[in-house]
């Protein structure tokens, strides 16, 4: 029996992704089928399985390979190796990560721990790669995390290049809004990433799935992610600390804030954001980034490299914001967050709002000012509408108390805000 065999097939995952282990005629894929498949996206047939694996024991020592079946390479770096690996058992895709570096106990200062400390820390948000276990085999440690099924930016990116092309400026919004909301989380949650960089970026594209999402159900602004069909998240949380006591580790210094290269960590959080400005520029279409020297410092004194396509004035002025000189000057993860520039829909909701609260501003001086009237008329209408303001009229019953402004003055308070 081939390892392939000891997959479990999931009934719950979106037909597209059952559709890359079988055949159509229900037979299971081969390895070579399934790579094959993963590349060519769209040209399997629609059939589902019919049938369903066992997961066996197996004699392997090895979490890793007795718990998940690799299926291809995704990435070599500094830091580790990494693999699109199925779960034996729940039959879902994992993006798994061996670190190349011996693993050196569970000191605080230890790298790869830190990655996991971080992750479990900051739990679930749909804009960070979501973590899912972390061992240490084999003297190495292994982190499983959600696959995201469009590669990197950077490889984006590249490949974008490639065609003569780059990301246009609705899609460049969309990846800096997305990111910020990302950030906000992180830096909310008291840490800041330091290596923010396209290659740390990952693209899910969503799987169709049996049960869409109707955009128009959507009522809570914090799920209008349901609806997205292109999803970025941050990944590689090697480089993360704490905003209060950081212990750092300088990132890639292609993004690199030059306050950083200068030990100065007061502000950390906007470190994240220059390197977001730069990201931004890079999908944009921007040439590659210098390391050092003189082209580096002209971008650290406030210069966006150049970027070949026209972008809006504001955007521009944004970019340039983000990479500004002096650090408190770059706007926060939470502005960019709700940006005009980045949300234009928000502007329309705030003119809404400002709208309403006049109006109902306009309709309790109207109410006050019946009312008033009302007060104002003859002793006896005022009896007969049972006032209770004026002395022995009150009548006790329940009716009587039904004056026509009395209900409503109750009923027009209001807060300023959202309603
Ligand atoms: O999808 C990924 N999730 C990760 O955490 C991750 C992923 C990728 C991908 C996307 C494939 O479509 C490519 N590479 C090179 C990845 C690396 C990681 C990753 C980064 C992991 Cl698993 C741990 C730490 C850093």
């Amino acid at each position: 029996m081939t390892s392939l065999a000891l997959v479990n097939i999931n009934p719950f995952t979106p037909e597209s992704y059952r559709k890359l282990f079988f055949q159509s005629n229900g037979k299971r894929k081969t390895r070579g089928e399934i790579e094959e498949a993963d590349r060519g996206e769209g040209k399997v047939e629609q059939e589902l399985p019919a049938k369903r694996c066992v997961l066996r024991e197996t004699n392997m020592n090895s979490r890793y390979e007795k718990e998940f079946l690799e299926v291809e390479k995704i990435g070599v770096g500094e830091f580790g190796t990494v693999y699109k690996c199925i779960k034996r058992l729940d039959g879902c895709v994992y993006a798994i990560k061996r670190s190349t570096r011996p693993f050196a106990g569970s000191s605080n200062d230890n790298l790869a721990l830190r990655e996991v400390y971080a992750h479990a820390v900051l739990g679930h948000h749909p804009h960070v790669v979501r973590y899912y276990s972390a061992w240490a085999e084999d003297d190495h440690m292994i982190i499983q995390n959600e696959y995201c099924n469009g590669g990197s930016l950077q490889a984006a990116i590249t490949e974008a290049k490639k065609r003569g092309n780059h990301f246009r400026e609705p899609k460049l919004k969309d990846i800096l809004l997305q990111i910020s909301l990302g950030l906000k989380y992180i830096h909310n949650s008291g840490m800041v990433h330091l290596d923010i960089k396209p290659s740390n970026i990952f693209i899910c594209h969503k799987m169709q799935s049996d049960t869409p999402v109707v955009p128009e159900e959507i009522e809570n602004e914090t799920d209008w992610f349901l609806s997205a069909n292109v999803m970025y998240k941050i990944g590689d949380l090697g480089h993360v600390t704490s905003i209060s006591k950081p212990k750092v580790e300088e990132g890639d210094s292609r993004f690199l804030a030059n306050e950083i290269l200068q030990e100065d960590y007061r502000h950390l959080p906007k470190a994240d954001i220059f390197a977001l400005g730069l990201t931004i520029s890079v999908a944009a279409g921007a040439e590659s980034l210098p390391t050092n020297g003189a082209e580096w410092h002209c971008i650290r004194q406030g210069n966006l490299p150049d970027i070949p396509q026209k972008l809006s004035e504001n955007f521009c002025n944004l970019l340039k914001n983000m990479i500004h000189p002096d650090a408190e000057h770059r706007p926060f993860a939470a502005a960019l967050a709700r940006n005009r520039v980045l949300r234009p829909s928000l502007g329309k909701t705030e003119e809404l709002q400002q709208q309403l609260n006049l109006e109902k501003f306009k309709t309790a001086t109207l109410e006050r000012e019946l009312r008033e009237a009302q007060q104002t008329q003859s002793p006896k209408e005022n009896i007969c509408q049972g006032d209770p303001g004026v002395s022995g009229a009150h009548t006790g019953s329940r009716s009587s108390k039904r004056l026509v402004g009395g209900k409503s003055a109750r009923s027009s308070s209001f807060t300023w805000g959202k309603s």
